[in-house]
Parts: structure tokens; C-alpha cells; sequence
């Protein structure tokens, strides 16, 4: 590893250097204000000093990521087409839950009294009963949560007799009302929204933020402006002024968490201002203070925790855990196009109690981004026929 320092007259100059010098993939290790020397400079404006460092060899690997993420975009497509054709299956589905309007109602109630339920109770479980558990188990639903919601439905069976069709009904509305109703951002709050992406790396904090930047300042003609705090790969900061120049909204960069209150100050005209944040490994508590310590300065945040809908059931845990010092947030998962299932939406749902917001569904900026929908969620999961 390649370790230099850069002295420069500002934060803007010093990431030239470093990235003249080291080149894209460089790491910023440090880097603070330091006074000028001598004593006429007192009253002048502090240099930046920036400490970087390059693996010897990470030049070479520069385009390698692009090559993969371009194989995706194949598969991407066909798992778009997948899930539109089940928003599609969606509409069917509105027309049947017309006809089983009631069972709506008497399973909610079963849900109320779930946690009284006891195991004894149960019936045996029927082939058509194991079938959609094995289904849900496959669509990543967590073991336990599966049991639930197969005894809930079994209830249902009772009333209306085995039928596939009123048991698929019956766990779509079950899932959907575990799933309930998503939150998004009121962007014609008269306030002034202060939204922070966070979440683990590579999950898509960035590409979202852009999304949801060109949803905002084109889609609702809102004034936004960005913010990043992610100055650990150059790249990331290039990343995001990228977005901004297409997009037309104003960027600020920040070096340290205490940074931000300038930078939200000189963004007070703003609609909306989107914070990216750095991908942080959840299993390290240093960087997770880093987190903490930047939402602290921020006013009443509107904090999303973003989580790859790929991620397995312990990850998912093992990073909420680790984001439990945050009392306030929304859920948002990226890469719904890529999951195996949807189940551990689900899983996370259950396990953190707090809201769905945006899904998002593919690497395409601003398109692949939509507003949570429970209900075709849990579509997705139950599919349209088991036969
Ligand atoms: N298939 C798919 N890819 C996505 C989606 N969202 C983002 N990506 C891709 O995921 C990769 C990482 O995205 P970034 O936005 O850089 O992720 P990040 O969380 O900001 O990463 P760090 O800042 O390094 O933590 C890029 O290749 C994106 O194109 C999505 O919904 N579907
Ligand atoms: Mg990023």
C-alpha cells in the first residue's frame, strides 16, 4: 500500500491531487484543516491537509467492476420483465380480493390475537398446506414467520375448506398486512427535509440517492441538494458529481460528521437535501460511530436504512442489530430485480417494526426506484399459481 500527504488550499484541490497522483480507487485515510504558516497568515483561510493511500496494484483493477456490472444488466432486464409481469398479476388479483372480501377482515383479526396462538391447537398440516410453506421458505421468508403465517392461514381453511385459491388469497393478505402500509417522503412538507441514506457497502446507498435526487428535482420540480459524506474512495465523490451535474443540483462535500451543519446551513433554500453516506462493514463499531456521530449533528433526519433485498437472513440481522442506535428510520431495499425472493423484506419488516419506503429495482438512474408496495410484495412472494 502506497501511503502520501497532500497539502492544498482547499478540500477540492487536495482530491485533485490525490486522484492526479494515485488515481480513482485511492482511499483517504485523513484529512483535516491545518492554519498557514506564519503570522501575516493568521486571519487567512486554513489549508487542507489529506493523508491517501492506493493498493500498488488497484490501478489495474479500475475497469474490472464496470465489466461485471454491465453482465448484469442483462439479467436485470429479465428480472424487471419477471416482476412487471407481476405487477400485471397484481391487477387479477385486485378483482379477486373483491370476491373474498371478507376473509380480509377475519384475518386480521387472527393476526391480532397471533401471538396468544398456541402450537397444541394446530391441525395437522395438509399437502396444499406444505406446499406453501415450502414456497415461502424458498422465497427467503424466515422459518418461524413462515409457521405463523401458515397457521393463520389454516384458520382461514377452516371457514372456507382447502381450496388453493383461498389459501394463497388468504397468505398474500396475511403478508401484506405484516407488511403494512409504507411511508415515503412528504416532499411538500413545508419543512425542510434532511434525508441520510445509510446501510452497509455496495448496497446501492448512492445510485438511490441519484434516483430518488432526479425523482424530487424533476419529477416534483423540488429545489435539492446533495450532500456526501463519503470521501473514503474518490470515486464515490466523483460518483455523486456526476449525478449532480446530469441532474442539475448542487453538490457540498464533507470531511468530518460536524461538517454537515455548514453544509445543511448553506443549503437552506433547499427543498430536500440527500446525505449519501459511506458503505459502513456493520461489524465494525468504529465506523458505525462515525454514522452516529454524523446524524447527531443533523436536524430531525430522515434516516433510511438501506439493505439489499439479496442479503441472507443472518446478514440482515447482524445489521440491524448493528443499526439499532438510530431510534427512528425507514426501511428501503435495493436489488429487488436481483433476489432469489422478496422474504426477507418480510423478515425485516418483522424484526425492526419500522417502515417500507422505496424499493428499487434495478441499476438504471432515475427509472429503477418505486414507491413500497405491500401488496405487490406479497404478490411477488405468493406468485400467481402453484400447480
Ligand atoms: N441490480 C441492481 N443493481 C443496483 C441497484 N441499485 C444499485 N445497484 C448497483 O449496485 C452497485 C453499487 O451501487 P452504489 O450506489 O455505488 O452502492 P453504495 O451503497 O453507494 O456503495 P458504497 O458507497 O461503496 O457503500 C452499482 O453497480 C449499482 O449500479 C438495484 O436496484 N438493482
Ligand atoms: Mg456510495
Amino acid at each position: 500500500m502506497k501511503v502520501k500527504r497532500y497539502i492544498a488550499n482547499d478540500a477540492q484541490e487536495a482530491m485533485l491531487k490525490v486522484k492526479a497522483e494515485l488515481g480513482a480507487n485511492a482511499v483517504i485515510l485523513h484529512s483535516r484543516k491545518i492554519k498557514r504558516p506564519g503570522l501575516l497568515n493568521f486571519f487567512k483561510k486554513p489549508l487542507i491537509e489529506m493523508v491517501a493511500a492506493v493498493e500498488e496494484n488497484e490501478k489495474d483493477k479500475r475497469y474490472s467492476s464496470k465489466s461485471e456490472n454491465n453482465g448484469k444488466n442483462e439479467n436485470d432486464k429479465n428480472h424487471e420483465k419477471k416482476y412487471a409481469e407481476n405487477v400485471e398479476g397484481s391487477h387479477k388479483i385486485d378483482a379477486l380480493k373483491k370476491q373474498v372480501g371478507n376473509i380480509e377482515s377475519l384475518l386480521n383479526s387472527f393476526i391480532d390475537k397471533m401471538d396468544d396462538y398456541k402450537e397444541e391447537d394446530e391441525p395437522k398440516r395438509s399437502v396444499l398446506f406444505d406446499k406453501y410453506y415450502n414456497h415461502l421458505i424458498e422465497n427467503n421468508i424466515e422459518k418461524s414467520i413462515a409457521e405463523k403465517i401458515m397457521n393463520i392461514a389454516k384458520k382461514q381453511v377452516s371457514f372456507s375448506g382447502e381450496n388453493e385459491e383461498v389459501i394463497a388469497k388468504a397468505i398474500k393478505i396475511i403478508i401484506r398486512e405484516y407488511l403494512a402500509t409504507p411511508n415515503i417522503i412528504n416532499e411538500d412538507s413545508k419543512e425542510q427535509k434532511n434525508i441520510v441514506l445509510v446501510g452497509p457497502t455496495g448496497v446501492g446507498k448512492t445510485t438511490t440517492l441519484a434516483k430518488l435526487a432526479a425523482k424530487f428535482a424533476i419529477g416534483k420540480n423540488k429545489s435539492v441538494g446533495l450532500i456526501t459524506a463519503d470521501t473514503y474512495r474518490i470515486a464515490a465523490v466523483e460518483q455523486l458529481r456526476t449525478y449532480s451535474e446530469i441532474l442539475d443540483v448542487p453538490i457540498k462535500v464533507i470531511y468530518e460528521p460536524e461538517e454537515i451543519q455548514e453544509a445543511i446551513e448553506g443549503f437552506r433554500d433547499k427543498d430536500i437535501i440527500l446525505i449519501d453516506t459511506a458503505g459502513r462493514n456493520h461489524r465494525s463499531t468504529e465506523q458505525l460511530e462515525e454514522v452516529r456521530e454524523l446524524i447527531s449533528y443533523i436536524n430531525n433526519p430522515d434516516i433510511f436504512l438501506v439493505i439489499s433485498a439479496t442479503t441472507g437472513y443472518k446478514d440482515i440481522i447482524s445489521i440491524i442489530k448493528s443499526y439499532d442506535f438510530i431510534k427512528d428510520y425507514h426501511l428501503l431495499f435495493t436489488k429487488l430485480d436481483e433476489a432469489s425472493g422478496l422474504g426477507n423484506i418480510l423478515n425485516a419488516k418483522i424484526l425492526t417494526n419500522k417502515k417500507l419506503s422505496y424499493v428499487t429495482t434495478g441499476q438504471s438512474v432515475p427509472d429503477d426506484i418505486e414507491n413500497a408496495n405491500s401488496e405487490k410484495i406479497a404478490n411477488t412472494i405468493v406468485g400467481e399459481s402453484h400447480e
